[in-house]
């Protein structure tokens, strides 16, 4: 059976049950301006790993391999934006003000589109959430039935709260998963650490991590 190096133990790698899930990597989240520079964050930790998240892209476009995108971001109506969402804090904006890229994390906007670096090609699934997970209000398990994917590769950010909550919804759905270690940031590095750290835990409790060059290595 073909692995990937991982740990806590080697992934036993389907090829054929195999896609790539980009976690927001929008501007909101990367840029001065957007939410989380509203909340007080360094983004410049999130740009950082472009290049690692690109490459790892392309590896599974040219492997022919799914690529699927997701971007957390509300309806115009905010109608699928809760108040215990939109209130909690004290952000400089809150979700749907107009800041300097358009409105905070609404469909459509500026600030919510996907790096350009990193934009998605035509035909790949983009799945918009208004939550921290994936799978939650989405229609991404349908997709990834329909595809017949079982087995998941994560980049984007931040790790420790839409990456890691997708992978835990993923890992109850029955996904295996797999956390590509430099192809995902927080605001906080020892958030990052500590996220690894437990997803891997217990026997993989949650899922593996890999280094980015060992996914690409089994896919090329
Ligand atoms: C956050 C995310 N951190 N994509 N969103 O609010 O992790």
């Amino acid at each position: 059976m073909a692995e990937i190096k991982a740990e806590p133990f080697a992934f036993p790698v389907k090829h054929d049950q195999l896609a790539l899930i980009v976690i927001d990597m929008q501007r909101d989240f990367a840029e001065p301006g957007g939410f989380g520079a509203s909340l007080g964050n360094d983004v410049s930790r999130i740009t950082r790993i472009v290049p690692d998240v690109k490459r790892l892209i392309q590896g599974f476009r040219n492997a022919g391999l799914p690529v699927i995108h997701t971007m957390e971001c509300h309806r115009p109506d905010l109608s699928d934006l809760a108040p215990a969402k939109r209130d909690r804090g004290n952000p400089t904006l809150r979700i749907g003000d107009e800041g300097p890229m358009g409105r905070i994390l609404v469909s459509g906007e500026p600030g919510t589109a996907i790096l350009p670096e990193l934009a998605p090609l035509k035909g790949e699934v983009v799945i918009e959430k208004p939550g921290k997970g994936a799978f939650y209000a989405t229609e991404l398990d349908d997709v990834l039935q329909r595809k017949s994917i079982k087995q998941l590769v994560f980049a984007g950010v931040t790790t420790e709260v839409c990456v890691q909550t997708t992978m835990r919804e993923a890992n109850d759905r029955g996904y295996e998963c797999l956390l590509a270690e430099e192809a995902t940031e927080s605001y906080f590095p020892e958030f990052k650490a500590a996220a690894i750290a437990m997803i891997r835990a217990q026997g993989a409790i949650v899922g593996w991590t890999a280094h980015v060059d060992d996914i690409l290595e089994s896919i090329a």
